[in-house]
Order: C-alpha cells, then sequence, then structure tokens
C-alpha cells in the first residue's frame, strides 16, 4: 500500500446522469422522483465534449497521483459498458478514462454504488427516491446477485484497477437499512481479491475498517492514529456531482490548508470533480485545480511521500515529513519569528521551499540584553528569522 501513502492526493470524479439535472447527485431520492421523470436525464444525458485526456491532464498540473471514479453511483446508471443492464451509457465512457490516466502514471480507482434506486429487484428503503409506496414485491437477493456480477465485470475487463470504493452499508439506520448480510460483503471482498489481487478496499462493505477509512467532508482532528491508512474524500463545492446553482466553492488556499492539513495527520486528500453532462470540468473546478496545482508545483515534495511528523508544530502550523526532512507549514503568517519547540540543534539548514531561499535559524540568547523578552521560552526552542511580508 506505500503506492497509495505515497500519493496523497487524488481526484475524485462524480460523473452520470444526474449532472444533467445539475442539482446533486442525490436529486432523484430527495426530490422523490419516479423512474419516469428520471428518464430524462437518461436520454438527454449525450456528453459530446468528453475529453479524458484533458481530465487526466488537469489531475496531473493540479498534482493529483490516482483516480477514484463513479462508475454506478446510487441511480444506478452505468458509465462502463456492462453487459448485465441496458441502463448504461450509449458508449463506454469508463475505459477511455482509466486509460488516459494510467498513461499518464496515475493510479486508478473504481467507486461502486451498492444502493441502486433503478433495479426492479433493489428493495424500499429509507433513502430510496419511492420510499412511501408500496413497490411491490422485491428480492433483494436478486439484485445482490446482479451487483456482485457487475463488480466482476468491472474487476475482469478493465485490466488493472488499484483501489475499490464501495458505497455504502447503513445496517441499524432505520427502515429497510442493509448491510453486509444483505449484500454478502464478505463474498463480494473474496471476489474483489480474488479477481485483483493487490487491491485496496475501502471501509464501506460494514466489514471494519476494510484497508482503508473514508472520513467523508471532515478531517479527523487527531488523524486515525492505529487505525490504518485513510484517505478524506471533500467536495470543491458541496456536492459531488455537478451543480449548477451551488454557490459555496472552496477557495484555493482552504484547499492547500485541507490538504496540508491532511497529510500532517497521516492522511490522503481525495478531492472531488463533478463535470457537467457535456463532458467538461466547468471553469470553477478548473480553476480551482489550477490554483492548487501552481502552489503544489512548488511544494508537492512536501506532499508526495510525506507523512505525519513526531514533533509538534506550533499554534497555526502543520508539520509534514518525508524521511529526515521536515516540512513547516504556516497556515497563517507571524510576526518576524517563529518559535520551534523541540527543534534546537536538530536541523542543519532552513530553506523557503517555493525559491530554496535559506531562512536563516538564530540561537536568540535569553541572556543578552536584547534577548530579555525572549526569556521563558524553552531551551529546545529553535528559532526562525522570518521576513515581516510573506513571499509566497
Ligand atoms: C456518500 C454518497 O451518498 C455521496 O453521494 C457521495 O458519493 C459520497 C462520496 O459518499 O456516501
Amino acid at each position: 500500500m506505500s503506492w497509495f501513502t505515497d500519493a496523497r492526493f487524488g481526484m475524485f470524479i462524480h460523473w452520470g446522469i444526474y449532472a444533467a439535472a445539475a442539482r446533486h447527485e442525490w436529486v432523484k431520492s430527495y426530490e422523490r422522483m419516479s423512474d419516469e421523470h428520471y428518464q430524462r436525464y437518461f436520454d438527454h444525458f449525450d456528453p459530446d465534449l468528453y475529453d479524458p485526456e484533458a481530465w487526466a491532464d488537469t489531475a496531473v498540473r493540479a498534482g493529483m497521483k490516482y483516480l477514484v471514479v463513479t462508475t454506478k453511483h446510487h441511480d444506478g446508471f452505468c458509465l462502463w459498458d456492462s453487459a448485465l443492464t441496458g441502463y448504461k451509457a450509449r458508449t463506454d465512457l469508463l475505459g477511455p478514462m482509466l486509460d488516459a490516466f494510467r498513461s499518464r502514471g496515475l493510479r486508478v480507482g473504481l467507486y461502486y454504488s451498492l444502493l441502486d434506486w433503478h433495479h426492479p429487484d433493489f428493495p424500499n428503503d429509507l433513502y430510496h427516491p419511492r420510499r412511501d409506496e408500496d413497490l411491490g414485491e422485491r428480492d433483494v437477493a436478486t439484485y445482490t446477485e446482479y451487483m456482485h456480477g457487475q463488480v466482476r465485470e468491472l474487476l475482469t475487463n478493465y485490466g488493472r484497477i488499484d483501489t475499490m470504493w464501495f458505497d455504502f452499508s447503513y445496517e441499524g439506520r432505520g427502515f429497510g437499512a442493509k448491510g453486509p448480510a444483505e449484500w454478502r460483503s464478505a463474498e463480494l471482498e473474496k471476489l474483489v481479491r480474488s479477481l485483483q489481487p493487490d487491491i485496496l478496499i475501502n471501509n464501506r462493505l460494514g466489514l471494519g475498517t476494510g484497508d482503508f477509512r473514508t472520513p467523508e467532508q471532515v478531517i479527523p482532528p487527531g488523524g486515525l492514529p492505529g487505525a490504518g491508512i485513510w484517505e478524506a474524500c471533500q467536495t470543491l463545492n458541496g456536492s459531488w456531482g455537478y451543480h449548477r446553482d451551488n454557490l459555496d466553492w472552496k477557495p484555493v488556499d482552504l484547499l492547500l490548508k485541507m490538504l496540508v492539513d491532511t497529510v500532517s495527520k497521516g492522511g490522503n486528500m481525495l478531492l472531488n470533480v463533478g463535470p457537467n453532462a457535456r463532458g467538461e470540468f466547468e471553469p470553477r473546478a478548473l480553476d480551482r485545480l489550477a490554483g492548487v496545482g501552481e502552489w503544489m508545483r512548488l511544494h508537492g515534495r512536501a506532499i508526495h511521500g510525506a507523512g505525519a511528523s513526531a514533533f509538534t508544530p506550533p499554534q497555526d502550523c502543520r508539520y509534514t515529513q518525508r524521511g529526515d526532512r521536515l516540512y513547516l507549514h504556516l497556515l497563517s503568517w507571524p510576526l518576524k519569528h517563529l518559535f520551534l519547540p523541540g527543534l534546537a540543534g536538530k536541523v542543519r539548514y532552513a530553506q523557503f521551499l517555493h525559491d530554496a531561499s535559506e531562512v536563516q535559524m538564530v540561537q536568540l540568547d535569553p541572556d543578552e540584553p536584547f534577548h530579555h523578552y525572549l526569556r521563558g521560552v524553552p531551551d529546545d526552542t529553535l528559532t526562525l528569522q522570518l521576513p515581516v511580508t510573506r513571499p509566497d
């Protein structure tokens, strides 16, 4: 799993016919739509501008090292050419995407929803668009068989797959809730591993922590010590699927702070893009990814292959560490001096990463009259001399 913890930063893609509704990937459930109503998005989904090479270039420029793409979301629509359903894209959209990302050296992962609001045997439950209605006889075993068959297809026909991102189990959450019993999760896990022995499987099958945990839209404040590897998935604007009118866009500096914070706690960040129904990343997403990429071009060394440090950073700072390189991230800019407890005598040289200019380290002597204000600073404190104005 070292490729995963070295990568640290990946691109999540939520793409399906909900992009045509353009108001969240849960629109069918949120608005309690009938199949007949939702059919309009199937009929009008025509991604004529789809250019997976351009998507992959965008990911590379943003400093991302892997992809996770929704092969099927809760609405049941399939992005690949499944032999098990007609509810799929008119041409295979998945294969060219995986090829484009792989050809640039990125790893690839598949999101697959265990829910399916289209399948005639997917039973009513608390999330189903028709949850208040009598949907007649439904046989979950038939659905589960279909679902296992689809996973088999995905992991047989598309070459090497690096992660499997199931979504999700919700046993115990009320009406019609489902988990490992309905999904036959243990068997499904075995199937996945038999088809792709090196794959990493996430934790949403209801079988405990999985190979990695998936905090959603949250960075666990203390990391996840003892729980193995993890990946926090995050949106650019609050919705996973393309959402035209959502204005809740995170600025570039916040996205970078989220990335740094995540890596400083030993996690990965999987940042989502919701392409539109013509098959493009919209300008608001591209702007942000470009901004993140500009920073990553200069500071990627502090992210890729880096992780948590045993040193404790001062307030409003984060450390990431790679081997004997310690990267100090200042989330706010201090006034001239930065005091780093525990680092005195441990640092040979300090420099800014963006331009490799030296950052001078000073051994301030509290016995010097001029330094009297330093009394009380612990002896093991290393002091950095910073310019008054943040250079970058
Ligand atoms: C959730 C899903 O319900 C959301 O739509 C999204 O896919 C997110 C990553 O996982 O559980």
